[in-house]
């Protein structure tokens, strides 16, 4: 892989819009990814390994719990400082954001908005400082987009729960030392569990065969009579709003992140089109490579003022479901397509791991599919704006 020679387009400067702590964070996380992300992450995605070494890493710029507050263990930051770290970790690679995404908003924030004191403190500080790594598992082998039908189940057996059923497509399961599951109980109401390695009748077996977002381990959970402590489960929250409401949380990340790669793709492209002389000149000088890169900063530019609005509003406690998904699906959108764009101003190197583009666009095709599809977020869009849904 080249050297990281990224350099991050601001074009509308809105480096205005931050607060020197915004930029402090962004910065960190900026440097941390072109020091210990860059040089590993393609032989890492070659080979379809999780890089463990960057756990400490992730920890350490306060990508796990960039929102927690800081009494149990978290960075205590808001919204936009939660986004510029997306950015800058996805800037890397998405599977590296996978990780701190579902670290943060699908493990720590459902266990810090719906779980008991006693969990908050037993969990939460091991899982900031990357001592525990967790997984969450909504999406079963018959419920992707639909997860209201979901049948993995538990029984309450006086002393404890008995838990059932599987789980598919699982970020950090292989090796999560908790699964934060979701379950219905025998009257069908949907609640959160906390499931720990090493319990009798759970496994996680890996998936293999991707060819996008390699560099993150996914898997299966199953659960074959899983005796589950009753102080294991989450005690304030029921129903489908509880996942959903962590999701709202992850996919304004994923929003923030998606700008990331895309800038990356970009600078690439703009970078190699100075420098690549076909016909004797830069190709950089021909129209319709100029219409390309013109187009993409465009997009980054519209998609960091969205992305920043969403923080404000997430700031001020305003920002509805609906507008979440808005961006999450326009901004992954915006970077699939500068993706494939990018890749083409290269030629045939950008389809070499000598670049990351290549690597970029086969990751965000599992970044529009996770976290509700293209589709799903435009059905969500749909309902809020007609009043009526047509999921089904
Ligand atoms: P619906 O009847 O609309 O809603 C059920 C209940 O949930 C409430 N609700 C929400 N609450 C909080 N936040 C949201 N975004 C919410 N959306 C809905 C709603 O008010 C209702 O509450 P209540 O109290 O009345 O029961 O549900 P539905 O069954 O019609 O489904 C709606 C739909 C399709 C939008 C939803 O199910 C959906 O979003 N599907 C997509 C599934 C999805 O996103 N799965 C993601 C799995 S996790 C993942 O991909 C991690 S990738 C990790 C990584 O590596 O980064
Ligand atoms: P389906 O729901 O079967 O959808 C297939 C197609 O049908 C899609 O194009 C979809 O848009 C379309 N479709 C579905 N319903 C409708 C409708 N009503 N109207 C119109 N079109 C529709 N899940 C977790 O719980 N935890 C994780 O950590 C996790 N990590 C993941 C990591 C990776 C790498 C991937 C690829 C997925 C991960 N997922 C995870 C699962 C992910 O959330 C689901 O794949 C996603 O929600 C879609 O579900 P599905 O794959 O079953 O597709």
């Amino acid at each position: 892989m080249k050297p990281d020679l990224f350099q991050a387009p601001d074009y509308y400067n809105l480096d205005d819009l931050l607060t020197e702590e915004h930029k402090m964070v962004r910065d960190a996380a900026r440097e941390w990814v072109k020091r210990d992300v860059s040089p590993i992450i393609e032989e890492a995605a070659q080979e379809a390994k999780f890089p463990k070494s960057i756990i400490k890493g992730l920890a350490e710029i306060g990508a796990f719990g960039p929102y927690i507050p800081e009494e149990y263990g978290g960075a205590g930051l808001d919204q936009i400082s939660y986004g510029l770290i997306m950015q800058e970790i996805e800037r890397g690679d998405s599977g590296v954001r996978s990780t701190a995404s579902v670290q943060s908003s699908l493990v720590m924030y459902p266990i810090f908005k719906y779980g008991s004191e006693e969990q908050k403190k037993k969990y939460l500080p091991k899982l900031a400082s990357g001592e525990f790594m967790g997984c969450f598992g909504l999406t079963e082998p018959d419920h992707g987009s639909n997860p209201g039908g979901m049948v993995t189940n538990f029984k309450d057996k006086g002393d404890h729960y008995l838990l059932n059923g599987a789980k598919l497509w699982i970020s950090n399961s292989p090796f999560a030392d908790i699964a934060v599951v979701w379950a219905k109980n025998e009257e069908g109401r949907i609640h959160g569990l906390i499931v720990e390695r090493g319990m009798e009748g759970f496994s996680t077996p890996e998936t293999h065969n991707k060819w996008s977002l390699r560099a993150s381990a996914t898997g299966e959970l199953i659960f074959d009579n899983v005796k589950i402590p009753k102080e294991n489960l989450l005690p304030n929250k029921s129903g489908l709003g509880g996942p959903l409401g962590c999701l709202d949380s992850a996919r304004f990340g994923i929003a923030w992140g998606a700008i990331g790669a895309a800038m990356d793709c970009y600078d690439t492209a703009l970078r190699y089109s100075k420098e690549r002389i076909q016909f004797g000149k830069p190709i950089a000088g021909f129209q319709l490579q100029q219409k390309k890169l013109a187009e993409m900063i465009t997009e980054i530019t519209k998609a960091q003022l969205l992305a920043w609005r969403l923080g404000v509003l997430r700031n001020e406690g305003k920002a509805t479901s609906a507008q979440i998904s808005m961006a999450k699906r326009n901004n992954v959108d915006m970077a699939l397509k500068i993706a494939r764009e990018a890749r083409q101003v290269l030629g045939a190197m950008g389809i070499t791991g000598d670049y990351s583009i290549m690597r970029h666009m086969m990751n965000l095709e599992s970044v529009i599919t996770y976290e509700g599809t293209h589709d799903i977020h435009l059905l969500i869009t749909g309902l809020d704006i007609t009043g009526i849904p047509a999921f089904s």
